[in-house]
């Protein structure tokens, strides 16, 4: 009976004075007293031995004797950890070189824009821009479109569900507008930008696409400046050595054209690309129809000007022989990293 309890005393007193100061140790330390099969569990078993009226007295003890084992086991495995971190941060090398980091590359639509928005810079464009969700007047009924033309068409266009006459712009002619509105001449634009078309023809075509539209109003500006300023463009662009203009239809512009380069019939590719004509469609343009340019409060009497427009994944397309407009889209990094030399 008086041994048990000398057994309890010496034990505390073992634990008071035990220095584990290894992690081995340590943990040879609570195995020894908190394991279950340790020494305290052992004592706790020695309870029913204990006669009634000291049974208090001897919870009390091993109480005392499992707190001050698991105190000091808590403490020292704290002071252990934080040395062993400082340890491992003791090893980390400040003066090895760093990991190498991956540089990515433009994609190549970023890239036939720049060069796009270069080109024309040089001659005195600016870049201007606007909203992407636009309302009906900018986008469709200052441009000319008639209330039934087609593009306005739920199949063509994506309108707003909640907010009645917005939508998501079909081109970038809008910012234009905007522009027309809010200057005077001589106005002088490029208006690059994402533009949405609702292509339902498949669940896998895409509806976003990249267009370039430009803007030039002054007085006295005529077919002659259209003419040249699309020439400079095709040389610098696709270094063409000539344009053709054919006549066509908008709804913005009278009159209305498509140009053409020269790429020839000497390769064949340019055969292939051309049907054998030699010349290659790549934009579209016109004089600015005198009822755009009074809807958007210039003077039609006064100013004249041309606009132009093109799809941008095109030229891409063009300026890199790419087969299928579908990889511009997909972002794979295999198809991506051959761009990293492109500005
Ligand atoms: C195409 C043809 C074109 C325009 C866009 C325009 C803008 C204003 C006034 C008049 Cl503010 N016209 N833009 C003019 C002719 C053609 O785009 O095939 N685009 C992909």
């Amino acid at each position: 009976m008086s041994d048990i309890f000398e057994t309890v005393r010496l034990t505390l007193q073992a634990i008071e004075s035990a220095t584990p100061d290894t992690s081995d140790a340590l943990e040879q330390f609570r195995i020894q007293y908190l394991g279950t099969k340790g020494e305290i569990k052992a004592l706790m078993e020695e309870m029913r031995t204990i006669p009634n009226e000291r049974k208090k007295e001897f919870g009390q003890l091993i109480n005392a004797l499992k707190q001050g084992a698991e105190e000091k086991y808590q403490h020292l495995k704290a002071i252990q950890d934080a040395l062993a971190e400082n340890a491992a941060a003791a090893q980390f090398d400040l003066t090895a070189p760093g990991e190498p980091l991956a540089l990515g590359s433009r994609h190549p639509v970023a890239v036939t824009l720049n060069r796009i928005v270069d080109i024309f810079t040089r001659i005195g464009f600016s870049v201007a821009d606007g909203p992407e969700i636009e309302d009906d007047w900018h986008n469709f009924t200052s441009m000319n479109t008639p209330e039934d033309h087609p593009a306005r068409d739920m199949q063509d266009t994506f309108y707003v569900v909640d907010a009645p006459g917005m939508l998501l712009r079909t081109h970038t002619s809008p910012v234009q507008a905007r522009v027309m509105e809010n200057r005077k001449p001589p106005i002088r634009i490029i208006a690059p930008g994402r533009v949405y078309r609702n292509e339902t023809i498949s669940t896998r075509s895409h509806c976003q696409f990249h267009q370039v539209e430009g803007l030039y109003i002054d007085e006295g500006v005529s077919f002659a400046d259209l003419k040249q300023t699309l020439l400079y463009f095709a040389q610098e662009m696709f270094g063409a050595p000539k344009i053709r203009l054919r006549p066509s239809f908008f709804p913005f512009t009278e009159p209305s054209a498509e140009m053409d380069i020269w790429l020839g019939t000497d390769t064949e590719k340019n055969y292939r690309l051309t049907k054998g004509t030699g010349w290659l469609e790549i934009l579209g343009c016109g004089m600015v129809d005198p009822q755009v340019l009074e809807n958007c409060g210039i003077d039609a009497t006064k100013y004249s000007g041309f606009a132009f427009g093109m799809g941008i994944e095109r030229q891409t397309l063009r300026l890199y022989e790419i087969g299928d407009i579908r990889l511009v889209f997909e972002n794979d990094v295999r198809f991506l990293r051959q761009f990293s030399a492109a500005l």
